[in-house]
């Protein structure tokens, strides 16, 4: 019977974010995943953040997009695929794939099934000539391409809204690696990444005037009382966000006002007054940074567009053809 019950499924989805939840808050240094960020009421609010004045990167890489969506195009080969990566809501795409070549596919690839099914049956209606074949899947690990996918002459990756930013180097790195491996030999790839700038744009730009960044980042403790049953009393969190110079990212914490305690699924964590939960990290590189982190597994710059400002880039890279194996004489 015990091993029986043992082989059975655990309710994984559940699990595995209290798991994450109650690792990163027993840890020295409290941390959660910006990943968790993003329920029905977090992705509303990060709707709303890409509206705020201070917040620039949706609007600039929007605005490349309008402004250089032809020329962009010119690098997807006709028949290729169109794979994105986090898809999400597809508005970039839909500015991608109107100054595309015709397509044999538009991939969007996303963990959440309900989101890019609904995504895609809006796209279908707007191009009821474009095969949309969404796959649900983690970007970070292998998945296979649906079938028209795999058969097209080329496949082409793009992966907008900075979202290269919450990785970690080595996590960024493995992403990359994996669009390499899920692409295949021939591969294009179009990232948008948020840019070093003036530390007072970037701060302003976590730290808005009207508080929607700051309920974004308590949304998670909210999500955490609903979800897993905790007690966290929001007023007694403050929104920290700032530029951290030496390791050129945005980090996002929620900081204990006081002493105390919270109690979360049987167990009490401990808070020191001022102490902090790390909620998240958004890197922000260079072109050459961005260059020599993509370089390093084989992606070769192609050419990348920038704002007057130079406030965000979207850079192309082809996947460098790895060298035949030679045969034994
Ligand atoms: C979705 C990761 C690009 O880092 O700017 C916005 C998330 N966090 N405001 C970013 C976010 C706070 C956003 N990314």
């Amino acid at each position: 019977m015990v091993a029986l019950a043992r082989r059975l499924p655990a309710p994984q989805v559940d699990n595995e974010f209290a798991e994450d939840v109650l690792a990163g808050l027993r840890a020295p240094k409290k941390h959660l995943s910006a990943k968790y960020f993003y329920d029905a009421e977090g992705s509303r609010l990060f709707e709303e953040i890409t509206d705020l004045p201070e917040y620039y990167p949706t609007r600039t890489e929007m605005k490349l997009l309008r402004e250089y969506g032809p020329e962009i195009g010119k690098l997807i080969p006709e028949g290729a695929a169109l794979v994105e990566f986090g898809s999400g809501s597809s508005k970039k795409a839909r500015l991608l794939l109107k100054s595309s070549p015709k397509l044999a596919a538009y991939v969007p690839v996303d963990i959440c099934g309900e989101m890019i099914e609904a995504e895609a049956a809006e796209l279908r209606k707007n191009r009821p000539s474009l095969p949309v074949l969404p796959v649900v899947a983690d970007i970070c690990k292998p998945f296979t391409l649906p079938e028209a996918a795999l058969a097209a002459p080329a496949r082409v990756g793009f992966f907008p809204g900075s979202t290269i930013g919450n990785f970690e180097a080595h996590e960024a790195a493995n992403f990359l690696r994996n669009a390499a491996t899920v692409l295949g030999p021939g591969a294009i790839l179009i990232v948008g990444v948020d840019l070093i700038k003036p530390i007072e744009v970037l701060n302003a730009a976590y730290n808005d005037k009207q508080g929607v960044t700051a309920k974004f980042n308590k949304n998670l403790l909210v999500r955490i009382n609903r979800e897993l049953g905790a007690n966290f009393k929001l007023e007694c969190f403050e929104h920290h966000a700032f530029y951290n110079r030496e390791r050129h990212r945005i980090e996002m914490h929620l900081a204990s006002v006081k002493r105390q305690k919270v109690r979360i699924l049987g167990e009490t964590i401990d808070f020191r007054a001022g102490e902090t939960i790390h909620t998240e990290n958004s890197y922000k590189y260079s072109v050459e940074s961005l260059n020599a982190l993509a370089g390093g597994v084989g992606w070769m710059p192609i050419k990348a567009w920038t704002d007057a400002k130079k406030y965000f880039v979207i850079a192309a890279f082809k996947l460098q053809a790895r060298p035949k194996a030679t045969r034994p004489v």
